[in-house]
């Protein structure tokens, strides 16, 4: 079995106005994604974050004439990032799994699980400008909006795990969001809060955030400050679980982290760690450490989320449930057959096909490599400057997305 053909296609998908700590999603998220052909017949997808296209192309000598069998090879043989890597080696994992008839996940050594339980990813958001998108299209700007958009979660999709991506009002704004959710999802009916302010906390505010949060049993405290060392001081005041994708995201980043003892639980992402078998070794650091798993999670199409089923459903450790931000993606936003991907109760059926069990639908790939050429249609800034005249961008830049310098503490 060897790659006979490699294709590489950038893609932006629209995205809804959604507020964080360093802005406002644009209208569209790019995405890059990896198709490949063995001799043998069989084909793989993967999916990674944006602009990712000329690293694995600067692959293409090796990749092409590769056995995707051989696994340990192509990750030695990989040069470039651990987000670039991702799409590679799912594409790979995804033909020699098919070439096997086994689901991704039990190719890969078998699974835990035959479903994945998720977590709701809500937002303060403005209303889309068309009225587009799967669901809470509207705005939610205030504690209740927030709680309306957490309804309509889990009423659709039975989300029992919600999670605030707080950060972009000032943190009294949160702690009533968090109040009036818990009010109406009741710890005793089963649903776990967690929040997360992509670290614009200080260590102080985190503090107090999290003392006035005990009351509310949160699940954990994502990131609420910025760095091992400042979630370790915080975790002397409070009980409440710390967790992050920010500041342990990386098999670097574990050693600090068992030294200092700041974050309880990883947040685990086949893109950030370096594909779907580092998921898989991040459960085993988690199980050695005594710290808990969890799942980050960024925009994402099918390809992306299929990867992320099987990372999970093929990982025992996994104890909280991960994010996703797959209902974000338009209903015929996605670029799979036969429709996106369905949660029921919250929870979504590892496929019972080969490989990732989703297919590329060429035309909707055709039709996302065409929207990329037109560019962000939006201005998004002008409306977080309607709402706050005094907002400055943290970073030099407004793409508000995808946090190129993590945020220091405002709050
Ligand atoms: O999509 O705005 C967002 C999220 O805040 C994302 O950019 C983060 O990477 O989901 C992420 C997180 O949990 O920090
Ligand atoms: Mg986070």
């Amino acid at each position: 079995m060897k790659i006979s053909k490699l294709t590489v296609t950038p893609v932006a998908t629209h995205d809804q106005p959604l507020l964080n700590s360093t802005g406002v999603h644009e209208s569209f998220r790019e995405r890059t994604i990896v198709q490949i052909e063995t001799d043998d017949g069989y084909t793989g997808a993967g999916e990674t974050h944006a602009y990712k296209a000329q690293e694995i192309e600067a692959n293409r000598d090796w990749i092409v004439g590769h056995d995707p069998q051989q696994m340990t090879q192509a990750r030695l043989l990989w040069k470039g990032t651990p987000q670039g890597w991702s799409a590679v080696e799912t594409a790979m994992l995804d033909a020699a799994a098919k070439k096997a008839e086994m689901p991704l996940c039990d190719y890969i050594g078998g699974r835990a699980r035959d479903s994945v339980e998720w977590a709701a990813y809500l937002f303060y958001k403005f209303a889309d400008e068309n009225g587009q998108g799967e669901i809470a299209t509207g705005a939610a700007l205030d504690p209740e909006g927030f709680v309306k958009q957490a309804e309509d979660f889990v009423e659709r999709y039975g989300f029992k795990a919600l999670k605030i991506k707080g950060g972009f009002f000032e943190p009294d704004v949160d702690i009533e969001t968090f109040r009036l959710l818990r009010k109406r999802f009741p710890k005793q009916d089963g649903y776990e809060i967690r929040i997360d302010p992509n670290a614009v906390w200080t260590i102080d505010t985190s503090i107090r955030v999290a003392k006035e949060l005990e009351q509310y049993d949160p699940q954990y405290l994502e990131d609420p400050t910025d760095s091992i060392a400042d979630h370790a001081e915080v975790k002397k005041h409070t009980d409440i679980p710390t967790a992050s994708n920010m500041c342990v995201s990386a098999f670097s980043h574990v050693k600090p982290n068992a030294q200092l003892e700041g974050i309880d639980v990883i947040l685990g992402d086949h893109h950030h760690w370096g594909g779907i078998l580092a998921y898989k070794e991040t459960g085993v650091l988690c199980r050695v450490m005594g710290w808990g798993l969890s799942g980050h999670s960024n925009n994402s199409l099918g390809i992306s989320q299929a990867a992320m089923l099987h990372s999970c459903a093929a990982t025992p450790e996994l104890n909280y449930q991960p994010d996703t931000h797959y209902p974000w993606t338009d209903t015929d936003g996605d670029i799979i057959k036969g429709g996106k991907l369905q949660f029921k109760d919250g929870v979504m059926e590892v496929p019972d096909k080969p490989g990732l069990g989703v297919e590329i639908d060429e035309d909707a790939l055709g039709t996302l490599a065409e929207a990329l050429k037109m560019g962000p249609p939006s201005n998004r800034k002008e409306m977080i400057l309607d709402i706050d005249p005094t907002a400055v961008p943290r970073d030099g830049s407004w793409t508000g997305y995808n946090f190129p310098n993590y945020a220091k503490p405002r709050w």
